[in-house]
């Protein structure tokens, strides 16, 4: 197949879904074009099969803000018109989908014999529940889902919200998110715990974009309750808009040589292979990619009974959930992962074995099945 991947280039969950499962399409011997503003931060260098589409926005004075979809939508028609796209891929319902639909209208207008590709519209989370519950961009996102060919969402959470906000006129599936275990194993590196100047402290690791819906506060609170009981360090990686009020806390806490802050890492294996435990306490999360690649790391993860993270983590077998802001039985359960050596064996096994059911390569044959079936309604006749 020839397909198409528009997706968000930027740290965050999408992105790198986007990313990995172009990867993995490719490896499997389908042509994949990338589109978006900037090289998408897992895509790596060159590989086979595989081609990306910087998206350029004209700049003019009249525009105050630039037209980052219509140029996509502009570039996403040349390159299906001229490589004979079979499918466009939007991942996060705007601008992708709409982008894609529009280059769609654009191919017809442009020639009436243009073979147009299928739309395939993946929902992440924040596209349904942040931008569209906003009133002045709901009508927006279910024309992206309405117009799409067919939509796939990342948790059965996600795809209940969907139907509960916007009654859309087609079913939505389920297609987990998903992590190469060949890529995602404990893998511990010695001198790493040098560079970063950790001894033999247990180290309780947050992976995100720092956006509000994560909250990094809660994550402050419990660490820094865990200090009081035990050596500890917490790896906060990545960065985002709740990252400045943390380092402040942390400060005022008298804990800042505990924490470190390293910023956004790509390959964030190495880390992950030190970390003893993995918190999350997001209160609206509709699947929880960083907690999966932890735990094929055998990295437990103290998360919360919100969205879609029971869709992965049993409690009790995996880490905890508990319900969001309960910050008392946060700390309580991280405490006992991190001082229980055989509760901490099992868990970080059973994370293993967890994480291999959500294998890239199971995923990524629902999405081929799923393009298929998408081409082969479109044929005529
Ligand atoms: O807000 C984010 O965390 C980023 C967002 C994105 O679209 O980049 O992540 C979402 O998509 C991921 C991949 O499908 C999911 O694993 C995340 O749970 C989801 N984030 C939220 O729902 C908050």
């Amino acid at each position: 197949m020839k397909i198409g991947i528009s997706c968000h280039h930027t740290y965050g969950g999408s992105g790198a879904i986007a990313a990995e499962l172009g990867k993995a399409l490719a490896g499997r011997g389908h042509i994949v074009h990338f589109f978006s503003q900037a090289a998408p931060f897992r895509l790596g260098t060159f590989s086979k099969n595989i081609y990306y589409h910087e998206v350029e926005v004209m700049h003019y004075p009249l525009f105050e803000c630039p037209f980052y979809s219509l140029a996509l939508a502009s570039k996403i028609a040349d390159v299906a018109y001229y490589e004979k796209l079979d499918v466009v891929h939007a991942h996060y319902a705007i601008p992708h989908a709409l982008s894609a639909m529009l280059a769609r209208q654009m191919l017809e207008d442009k020639c009436a014999e243009a073979r147009c590709f299928s739309l395939a519209t993946t929902l992440h989370g924040t596209d349904i529940t942040v931008v569209g519950a906003d009133p002045g961009m709901q009508d927006v996102v279910r024309l992206a889902i309405n117009k799409s060919d067919g939509v796939t969402a990342v948790s059965g959470y996600l795809r209940d919200e969907t139907r509960r906000m916007f009654s859309p006129k087609n079913e939505i599936s389920v297609i987990p998110n998903f992590v190469d275990t060949t890529l995602f194993s404990r893998s511990p590196d010695s001198e790493l715990r040098g560079q970063l100047g950790l001894d033999s402290e247990k180290i309780v690791i947050h992976i995100s974009n720092f956006r509000p819906v994560k909250c990094i506060g809660d994550i402050v609170k419990v660490f820094a309750t865990l200090t009081g009981h035990i050596d500890v360090t917490m790896l906060f990686v990545g960065d985002g808009p709740e990252r400045s009020a943390a380092e402040i806390r942390v400060r005022e806490l008298g804990i800042a040589d505990r924490v470190r802050f390293l910023g956004k890492i790509d390959d964030i294996v190495p880390l992950l292979s030190l970390a003893d435990l993995m918190l999350m306490p997001s209160n609206a999360e509709s699947f929880g990619l960083a907690a999966l690649e932890a735990m094929a790391c055998g990295v437990p993860v103290v998360a919360t009974d919100a969205g879609g993270f029971p869709e992965f983590i049993v409690s009790g077998v995996h880490g905890y959930l508990l319900p969001p802001g309960d910050i008392g039985a946060m700390t309580e359960k991280s405490l006992m992962l991190l001082l229980d050596e055989d509760l901490h064996r099992d868990f970080s096994a059973a994370c293993v074995r967890q994480a291999k059911r959500f294998e890239t390569s199971l995923l990524v044959e629902r999405y081929e099945a799923f393009y298929s079936e998408l081409i082969e309604a479109s044929r005529p006749g």
